[in-house]
């Protein structure tokens, strides 16, 4: 891992540094804009062909259904449940207290405004599957559409060779009382339930994290359907700030952690201590070469790189400007720089908190912005499926105290028809 010190980058150094590639070469592009169409031209039979395009699958339907569903559930063992469980009970109590009723304000005697919580009607989720099948990404999205009341649910996944689903995304969907499951993955999944086909419903807002191609697909719809996007994912990534009181044997298991993702992950350590820096990478050399996914989390690590700052106030303004998906504060003073934090997705606060907890089964959720998208961006809550609509009630007394107001604005708009809608309602007093 390259090591930089703080004080001799410049500005346009750091800026460099922070940069993620946000945006990938135009064959994505291409490629995506390719299946894209003929999904939206050919519907249900793209899907079929991209099925043995992509996954080598001939599917004889596109979809599970709840019996099939139950049937595949049954390879899961009864820890794995019990885990599973335990981590949809745990998101679900935090994600619960999301949906709150507000107040109703009266601006004026008489003028009463509030809003209030409508869920989105048709929402899409997309499961991933290529090198790692993720049945924590189904209840992440699942249960917050479930909280929220969405009323119909999409759920795509990439079938797998045996043309079914894996046992654990299976059992999530039972938890999550969802009737069918799609067999479609990557691009094609995000047309279908952007433009609907026969047999996938068109949705209103498609959630989920995936390749660099389902994310082109994502920002595509996003901008050229009536399809909304829960936020634009890249490619996951930590960083940890560390001060003398961490544990590198710790801070090198983070890092492991997010590195095993994809080789474009990053795993970034900056630390007020060169002595840790050093003991980290030694950590890194011992955990490393042992897991199972070695050759992906390599790589990612060779991406990353190590910042010394003079101060955790230094490694926090770096951390701000990195803007990362997943924070660790690995100090044992790690109340002293929580106000400081301006841009992060989701914080994990002293040495037992591994980002793993967050990932699985603390009860936050793991669908966050990435590539600096946490300047601008929340993770997904309840609120992500959710429109929040604005009301208002004049009584007569309220028409009488706002009316005059109204008039003269409307006025120097030059909007007469604007005024006469206040003035009628004036005159009849
Ligand atoms: N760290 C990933 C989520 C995840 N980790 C799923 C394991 N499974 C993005 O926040
Ligand atoms: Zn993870």
């Amino acid at each position: 891992m390259k090591t930089y010190k703080y004080s001799d980058l410049s500005k346009a150094n750091i800026s460099k540094l922070v940069q993620r590639n946000v945006d990938p070469a135009h064959e994505v592009r291409d490629a995506v804009e390719e299946i894209l169409a003929k999904v939206k031209l050919h519907g249900d039979k793209a899907l079929y062909d991209y099925a043995l395009k992509f996954e080598k699958v001939v599917l004889d339907k596109l979809y599970l259904t709840k019996s099939e569903l139950s049937e595949i559930a049954e390879g899961v063992s009864v820890e794995q449940k019990t885990a599973l469980d335990t981590a949809y009970n745990n998101i679900y109590k935090f994600h619960q207290t999301q949906l709150k009723t507000e107040d109703k304000v009266e601006t004026m005697p008489g003028v009463t405004c509030w809003r209030e919580v409508r869920a989105i009607e048709k929402v899409g989720l997309y499961i991933p599957g290529g090198t790692a099948v993720l049945p924590s990404t189904f209840l992440m999205l699942g249960i917050p559409a479930r909280i929220a009341g969405c009323s119909e649910i999409v759920v795509c996944t990439p079938p797998q060779k045996n043309g079914k689903v894996n046992p654990f995304i299976a059992y999530v969907a039972l938890l999550l009382d969802i009737d069918t499951v799609y067999l479609t993955g990557g691009a094609q999944a995000i047309a279908a339930m952007a433009y609907g086909t026969k047999t996938i419903t068109k949705t209103d807002k498609i959630f989920g994290p995936g390749n660099q191609f389902v994310t082109k697909a994502k920002t595509i719809v996003q901008s050229t359907t009536t399809t909304a996007i829960d936020m634009p994912a890249g490619p996951s990534e930590v960083l940890v700030i560390a001060d003398e009181t961490a544990n590198p044997v710790y801070i090198a298991a983070d890092l492991l952690a997010q590195a095993e993702h994809g080789v474009d992950s990053q795993s970034i350590l900056v630390t007020t201590s060169a002595q840790i820096a050093e003991q980290t990478i030694a950590e890194l050399k011992k955990q490393l070469p042992v897991l199972p996914r070695a050759e992906i989390a390599g790589k990612a690590i060779d991406n990353s790189y190590i910042v010394i700052t003079n101060t955790l106030d230094e490694a926090m303004q770096f951390s701000n400007e990195y803007a990362p998906e997943h924070l660790i504060l690995a100090t044992e003073n790690w109340k002293n720089i929580t106000d400081k934090i301006v841009n992060a997705g989701s914080v994990f606060l002293g040495n037992l908190t591994p980002e793993s907890a967050g990932d699985y089964a603390s009860g936050t959720n793991h669908t966050l912005p990435t590539s600096s998208f946490a300047k601008a961006y929340s993770g997904v809550s309840v609120d992500s499926f959710v429109k929040k609509i604005t009301f208002q009630h004049l009584s007569r007394e309220g028409v009488k105290n706002i009316g005059r107001t109204v008039e003269v604005l409307a006025e120097l708009e030059g909007l007469q028809a604007h005024k006469n809608a206040v003035s009628v309602r004036l005159e009849k007093q």
